[in-house]
This record gives structure tokens, sequence and C-alpha cells, in this order.
């Protein structure tokens, strides 16, 4: 079961193997140059330009170190049915764990502001970019129209260019946890790892709660692996996330705090929001009561010790503390980045007392459950991943992605079945979290065995050598959009292609 993959002794061994198959494409990356100048001349390779000298001078001016803010995110919230704001996209210098660190960063932050908006609400942000290179914006999660200036991840806006998105969300949109990063095709994995992220919260979660919980603290937890440091500036041809120079980064810092009391029940906004690197989360002694993930109520609420976060994945969490004094709020140590990863946020239990009984106020349900298992299923496709690490080629049924291209054209209000089937080998460690643009989906299998599903999703990881079959409703939206693995790198290098939702 991929939600239980924290407590499967295969899961650790795929995560190393995972590792050490990125740490060899990474040394490949600073010792193979031929293939790096191949990239290079048709600008697929990311950061192929991050750090030209003109960069360089920008970045090390005045103005812009003046402008340096590396704190907490900045809460933005909508206005009487309407969330008017600008995201400026720009270099800056900072320190994060005490290393100066260069980044690309949206409004002078290292996470960008989390925006709130209620259903029904209108977004309108200015993206002003203000990088030596194109940018664009993806909102994660949202079920909004591909199109015009909404969650279009076809627009480019170039350097010195501003973007007026808009984008409506519909009134029975669910509430949750989602994200908005860059999205620019073989840019967007250094645009992410540079820092090019932050939440995007739909609000009235805590309204499916039963009553007692309705007004608890809220905590957010944006976990982002921050590679960029001085020893990175220098060696600016390869990713350093295997490298050990990598900062791991919650809300902006590192290893925060977390202020809990005993016995208190809070809700835990969790969400990967970085590039490539995935956790295992996890508290020492207590449970996680999943009631959302990526961003959609659950219509069974569930519980695990252990939470897995490929990139993009959240999980809203009721967490009632248990236990006194400071915990780690964990991963397993990873060689390749050790100490960084050997955990994310530290966890101050304050008190020591148990006057509340978790399982007499939690709920079992937050909306009617609407499986698709007996749907009719309108079309069945097949979709094989595969990958070539030498040459950093990363194929959809031996496709990479072409933007001239529409692989699938789904009929609006069907349902379609998708086998996604992983043909690299365990060995290779390459695990791919596959992920669609605008429409959930439920998984209905994982290795051929069924699913007990608790809600719908739209993240999964496919394990090596395996299979996951997922049921897409396409509702509402007509328009073309991107399915594509959502490790960054394979994405940008191919593993991505568009559907179009037509009538
Ligand atoms: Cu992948």
């Amino acid at each position: 079961m991929i939600h239980r993959i924290g407590s499967s002794v295969n899961t650790f061994g795929l995560l190393s193997t995972f590792s050490i198959s990125m740490f060899v494409l990474i040394m490949m990356f600073a010792f193979d140059h031929s293939n790096l100048n191949a990239f290079a001349q048709n600008q697929s390779l990311p950061f192929s330009d991050i750090y030209s000298d003109q960069v360089l001078g920008k970045i090390n001016d005045k103005d812009h170190l003046a402008e340096m803010n590396f704190s907490k995110p900045v809460d933005v919230y909508s206005k009487d049915g309407v969330l008017k704001t600008t995201l400026v996209a720009d270099y800056k210098i900072g320190k994060v764990d005490n290393k100066t660190t260069t980044a690309m960063v949206y409004n002078g932050s290292l996470v960008g502001p989390a925006f709130h908006v209620y259903p029904g609400d209108r977004v309108e942000i200015d993206l002003v970019n203000n990088l030596r290179e194109s940018t664009n914006l993806h909102f994660h999660g949202l079920h909004v129209s591909p199109g015009n200036t909404s969650d279009n991840i076809f627009l480019d806006v170039q350097p010195g260019k501003t973007l007026h998105y808009i984008l409506d969300i519909p009134k029975d949109h669910e509430p949750g946890t989602n994200w908005y990063h860059s999205h620019l095709h073989m840019l967007s994995y250094g645009q992410v790892s540079g820092g090019l992220s932050g939440l995007f919260i739909i609000e009235g979660l805590e309204e499916l709660l039963p009553e007692p919980l309705q007004n608890i603290t809220h905590q957010t937890i944006a976990i982002k692996d921050f590679p960029f440091d001085n020893l990175w500036v220098t060696t600016h041809d390869l990713s350093n996330t295997m490298s050990g120079h990598e900062s791991l980064t919650v809300n902006g810092e590192v290893n925060p705090t977390i202020n809990i009391t005993s016995g208190e029940t809070q809700l835990w906004r969790l969400a990967n929001i970085g590039s490539e690197n995935e956790y295992i989360i996890k508290l020492p002694g207590n449970t996680f009561h999943v009631i959302a993930e990526d961003g959609s109520p659950v219509w069974e609420v569930w519980n695990n010790d252990s939470l897995f976060f490929p990139s993009g994945k959240r999980f809203d969490v009721l967490v009632t503390a248990n236990g006194s004094g400071f915990l780690p709020l964990g991963v397993p140590p990873n060689p390749f980045t050790a100490p960084y990863d050997s955990h994310v946020a530290t966890v101050n239990i304050q008190g020591n007392q148990t006057n509340e009984k978790p399982a007499d106020i939690l709920p079992t349900s937050l909306i009617p459950r609407s499986d698709l298992s007996n749907a009719t299923i309108a079309e069945h496709r097949v979709l094989n991943f595969s990958s070539n690490d030498r040459d950093y080629i990363y194929k959809i049924n031996n496709k990479t992605f072409d933007v001239n291209r529409t692989d699938f054209k789904p009929k609006l209000g069907t349902v379609e079945e998708w086998k996604l089937v992983n043909l690299d080998k365990i060995s290779s460690g390459n695990i791919h979290p596959f992920h669609i643009h605008i429409n959930d989906f439920q998984v209905m299998s994982v290795n051929g065995q069924p699913y007990n599903a608790h809600g719908l999703q739209d993240t999964v990881m496919i394990p090596t050598e395996g299979d996951v079959v997922i049921r897409i409703p396409f509702d509402d939206f007509v328009g073309k959009s991107v399915f594509h693995c959502h490790l960054m790198f394979h994405g940008d290098f191919g593993m991505m292609g568009i559907f179009e939702v037509v009538k």
C-alpha cells in the first residue's frame, strides 16, 4: 500500500536504491561533459544559464542583497471573494542554515506567500518575471480551467514581462492544501529547486470537522529541499541534492520548532513543495489521522504512524500530541544528505497530560463516498514509464514530451481508467510520482492488488517494476493540460504528456 510505505521494509531498500541511482546520475553529470554540452546547446539542461556572469552581477548588486528576506511565508487571504496579488520572481541571496545561498524566489522570500482562498473566489495574480529566463505558474491540485490565463502551463512569461493570471475557483471546489510553482518545460526542476513554490490553500476544511475541532490550532508545514548553497554556486551544472550540500527547510527555516500541548489536537497541513526529494514523515509515539489527501477531503479518515511524501504530495492530518518534550518530525537518515535530513522539524510537546481521548472526537469521514469502482469506463489506457539515466532521457510510451503532440483526448463528463506501468528495474531505483493536472483520480490497484482508496488524489507513486491503476473523472473543464512524473528532473527531460478534454 502506497500510504503505508513507511512501515514497509522494502520501501527503505527502494529509497536507498533511489538515492544511489540519483547519486550515480549526479556523478555522471559532474564528469561527463560531452552530454552536458549537447544539452546546453538546446538549452534543455536545468540551471544552464542561471549563473552566467550577467546573472551573478545582478544577484550580487546591493539592491538585490538589500531586499533579501528569507523569513516565514506571508499569508495572503482573499477578501470579499477576490484575491488580488503580485508575485515577483527574482534572484536573491540569503542565509539558510548559516550558509550563503543563492535562490530564485517569489517576493524575496525563500517560500513564496501562502494564498488562502474560498470556493467561489476569483484569484488574480500578476506574475512579474525578473529572472533571466522564462517562467510561468502551475496551481497544483486546483480543479480550475486549464485555458486562457488560468492554470495554463503552456504560457511562457519571458524575462522582464508580467502576466496577469485569473483563476475562478468553482463554488463546489474541495477544501484542502494545494500549492503553486513554476512549470516551464525544461526549466521547472531548476526553478522549483531554486525556490519558486508556495502553498495555495482552499479554506473550509475545518468546517467539515466535528464542532469541537473547528477552531483548533493549524500548522502549515511546507517541506522543501533547498540545494543552492555556496558550494553549489561554484559547481553549477549539477544538482547537489545527493551531494551532501543541501538544506532541508520547513516554511523556509531549517529545523523549526512546532509547539503543541500534550493531549491537544491540531490540524497540520503537510506539503512537499520541493522538486525531487521524497520524505517519510513520522512523529515517534504519535499517529497521523488523515482528513485530506492532495487537497481532497477523505470519505474515510485513516490513520498511520508515517506518511510518504514524493514531490508534490500533501496530507492534511489531525495530530493529538502524545508524550512530552522535544520530538523529531522525522525522515530516515539518507547517507548522501545526512545530517540535513535526519528530521525536518522539531515538535515541542508541552505539558504531560492526556485528558482528551482522540477516538471520541475524531471524525470518521469528511465527505460522502464517491467511489469510482462501479463507474462506466469510457476508455482504458496504458502508460509505460521508462528511464534512460545514462542519456537523461525519460519517456512515457516510448515518447518524450512534445508540445505539438496531444497524447490523449478524453471526453468531458466521462471516466477513464489508466494503467500506469513503471518499466524501470528495481535496481535503478527510479520510482515515478505520477501527477495529472486539473482532474483528481482514484487509485484502484497497486501492483495488481486492489487498493482501498480513502478519497481522491492527484499524485501517486508508481513503484519500480510495478503498476498503479487509476480512474480519472474528466469533469467540468475542456482544454489541454499535462500529466507527468513529478520528480521534476524526469518531467523536464521528457516524462510528460498532453491530454485534451473535448466535448
Ligand atoms: Cu520519474
